[in-house]
């Protein structure tokens, strides 16, 4: 069992396809261990993203995520973090896979609707990041046989 840092970002949380996305990974298995809704902060942003505070594109990356509200959840199953990543596509839309949610979704790549942990230890460091433990549980996951 392994769990993810899942994301969704203003522009999914803003255009209602929170329930569409959630539905995509339950699909595949992946259950909620947590879940929350807040306007995350500048400080927060740059906390969590601070591998790209350099980059170019990170002024846009800041001032997209404070936005608006975020939907953030730990999405918990068999192979959490390679599932999520595969469901929401490649980073940027043009490259995304048919199906995923990126390639339906997305505008452009700053506003690319998701964000999942890339490795076990981002999804340490990202889990930790913006939940604490006892906001967490875990449950068997869903089998769809009834
Ligand atoms: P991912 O692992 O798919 O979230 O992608 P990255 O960690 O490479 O990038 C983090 C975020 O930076 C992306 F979700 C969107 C933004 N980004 C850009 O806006 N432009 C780029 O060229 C690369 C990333």
């Amino acid at each position: 069992m392994q769990s993810t840092l899942v994301m969704i970002k203003p522009n999914g949380v803003l255009n209602g396809i929170i329930g569409n996305i959630i539905s995509r990974y339950e699909r595949s298995r992946l259950t909620l261990s947590a879940i929350k809704i807040k306007r995350p902060t500048e400080e927060e942003v740059r906390g969590f993203y601070a591998e790209h505070q350099e980059k170019p594109f990170f002024p846009k990356l800041l001032k997209f995520m404070t936005s608006g509200p975020v939907a953030f959840m730990v999405l918990s199953g068999e192979n959490a973090i390679t599932s999520a990543r595969t469901i929401n596509g490649a980073t940027s839309p043009e490259d995304a896979a048919p199906g995923t949610i990126r390639y339906d979704f997305a505008p452009d790549t700053t506003r690319n609707v998701v964000h999942s942990s890339d490795s076990p230890e981002s999804a340490e460091r990202e889990i930790d990041f913006w939940f604490n433990d006892n906001e967490l549980i875990s449950y068997p996951a869903i089998s769809f046989k009834c």
